[in-house]
């Protein structure tokens, strides 16, 4: 018995039956993917995370234990539940725990606040919410006490630190329970394995379910293409529920070979550096202004001294890389550039370890797997000629065929035979690569974080000073592109500070909270073309929600 939530769309059955037969879907599930790693890797270092240090066979161990306590709880197989956590080991031992149980994890960022988490529980239907609290990580019990007051099915309400004696919430410490093996589930492994936030083009960000094998596929051909293997030491710095660090081949990735992933507490070059000199760290991955800034601190800055001798690959993706910024990183870092162009929809691409320089330094890479389809079309659909640029559309193993419960959206962002409009506009290069030449979708890329231009519309919309609302991008010489918005003032326009004031109020993160407000009579040419098709789907379309 597959889980199959009301809205979820799966692959058709002709396509599930080739990926079967071609062996990328395996028939294994994240619990048993954990189990089977535990047996091989038992006394290996899975997990470095401050003072904390596990074993392969400790994190099992403590999985199967958090599982019992969630049970316990009231959790069973196929709940869903919000995970909210910083890179911590417990983020670790919940998801795991979770997936013990098959129950259903939704990543939430480190970023989000109410706004997003109230509306990844009630899209998800969730019952339970994991977020930190003094000691762990940032406080969160009130935002956790918020969530529940706007939806109350988020019954339970688990703080990894202090919960501070409040009847409410339950600490993660004391659900650490006896292992119960009647508590644990196995379930199918062509079932939805969790739910991930997608970057948002629409008023509100869309779910992405992904299956145990869909990703597992991924996270295994991802580990192979990077050649992870049991001496790869990975460090975690980007948040770890983001689908690059973890599947591309991210943390699952090194799980899955038997190295070890070794989580910063922050980006910056003095702590990051400082734990590959420390841990002698292999691998890491990052967004390209934290690679220049690390590229900065060692070529004149802080981290001069460092020793980085054991850092064989940088990886870069989430957001363009220019070739010139890309020509430093092997100079500077003394380390291998991978590029990665990926998305939580699916379609990862990697630079390959053999690629000459001109392609790791000017394309994004190539796909995954032989059987990832990808077009390239002009704006009616038609094919480009081989190298011109065009909408790259995708389908293929790993690749979602709908959003979760949004069937309007899916009329939309997937062409009648199943292929994903990635809303990215590419050019083929003669070796298969991709690179990435500009985007087709209302949204802006804020140095790998994806804001939905019209998300941060709608909330302007609901103050009463404002009459009309433009998001667009804007270059930014750190971030690539920055969220600027143009706003039309119902008569006097507020005060300074007072929209920004409005949007954290209104539990927005904080990335998408513009860089700039200005207030214009009438918008600007640059934010026309965004106005018009504005204009052309309607405001009743515009604040249309799928669910
Ligand atoms: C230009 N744009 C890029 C790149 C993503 C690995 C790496 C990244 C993501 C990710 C991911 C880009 N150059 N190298 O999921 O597994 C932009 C594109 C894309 C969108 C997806 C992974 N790499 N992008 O960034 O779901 O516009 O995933 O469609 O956050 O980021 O964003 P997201």
């Amino acid at each position: 018995r597959r889980f199959a939530p009301r809205g979820w769309v799966p692959h058709p059955e002709e396509a599930a039956a080739r990926y079967r037969a071609a062996g990328y879907w395996t028939g294994e599930n994240f619990g048993a993917f954990l189990r089977e790693r535990a047996r091989r890797f038992a006394g290996r270092t899975a997990v470095v995370a401050g003072d904390t240090r596990l074993t392969y066979a400790e994190l099992d161990a403590r999985a199967d234990s958090l599982a019992a306590g969630l049970a316990r709880l009231g959790l069973a197989e196929g709940d869903r539940a919000v995970v909210h956590l910083p890179n911590t080991a417990e983020l670790l031992e919940v998801v795991f725990g979770l997936f013990r149980l098959g129950a259903v994890p939704v990543y939430a960022l480190p970023a989000h606040r109410r706004s997003e988490l109230v509306h990844m529980a009630a899209v998800s239907g969730a019952r339970a919410l994991v977020t930190s609290g003094p000691h762990t990580g940032p406080d969160h019990r009130t935002l956790a006490r918020e969530v529940r007051a706007a939806e109350p099915a988020v019954e339970h309400l688990v703080i990894a630190g202090d919960p501070g004696g409040d009847p409410a919430l339950t600490a993660l410490d004391a659900l650490r329970a006896e292992p119960d093996p009647a508590a644990l589930a196995d379930p199918h492994p062509e079932g939805v394995a969790f739910l991930q936030l997608s970057g948002g083009t629409t008023g509100l960000p869309k779910l992405i379910a992904r299956t145990h094998d869909d990703y597992l596929y991924s996270v295994r051909a991802s580990a192979d293409i990077c050649r992870l293997d049991t001496d790869t030491v990975y460090l975690g710095v980007l948040p770890l529920v983001h689908n690059f660090p973890m599947s591309s081949p991210g943390f699952l990735g090194v799980l899955h070979a038997g190295g070890t992933v070794v989580l910063a507490p922050d980006p910056s070059p003095a702590t990051a550096l400082g734990l590959v000199e420390a841990e002698r760290v292999t691998h890491t991955a990052v967004v390209p202004p934290l690679a220049l800034l690390w590229a900065d601190a060692v070529e004149h800055g802080s981290q001069r001294e460092r020793d980085l001798s054991s850092l064989r690959v940088l990886q870069v993706g989430g957001a363009p890389f220019a070739p010139e910024a890309a020509r430093r990183i092997t100079p500077v870092l003394g380390c291998a550039l991978q590029q990665v162009f990926g998305m939580a929809e699916g379609l990862v691409n990697y630079t390959r370890h053999d690629d000459p320089d001109e392609v790791v330094t000017t394309t994004q890479g190539r796909p995954i797997s032989p059987d990832d389809e990808i077009l390239i079309v002009d704006d009616r659909g038609d094919p480009v000629p081989d190298g011109e640029p065009g909408h790259l559309l995708t389908r293929g193993p790993y690749t979602i065929r709908g959003y979760f419960r949004a069937p309007d959206h899916d009329r939309e962002a997937f062409t009648p035979d199943g292929f994903y409009r990635t809303g990215d506009i590419v050019r083929r290069h003669p070796t298969g690569s991709l690179t990435v030449s500009g985007r087709a979708k209302d949204q802006i890329n804020r140095g790998g974080e994806k804001v939905g231009a019209q998300e941060v519309e709608n909330h302007l919309l609901a103050h009463p000073a404002v009459r009309d609302a433009a998001v667009v991008a804007v270059p930014d010489r750190y971030l690539g592109e920055r969220v600027h918005a143009y706003v039309i003032a119902r008569g006097e326009p507020p005060a300074r500070g007072a929209l920004p004031a409005f949007l954290r109020e209104r539990g927005l993160a904080a990335y998408k909270i513009p860089d700039r407000i200005e207030f214009v009579e009438a918008f600007p040419s640059t934010a026309v073309g965004k106005v018009s098709t504005r204009d052309l789907r309607g405001t009743a379309t515009d604040h249309h929600q799928d669910r």
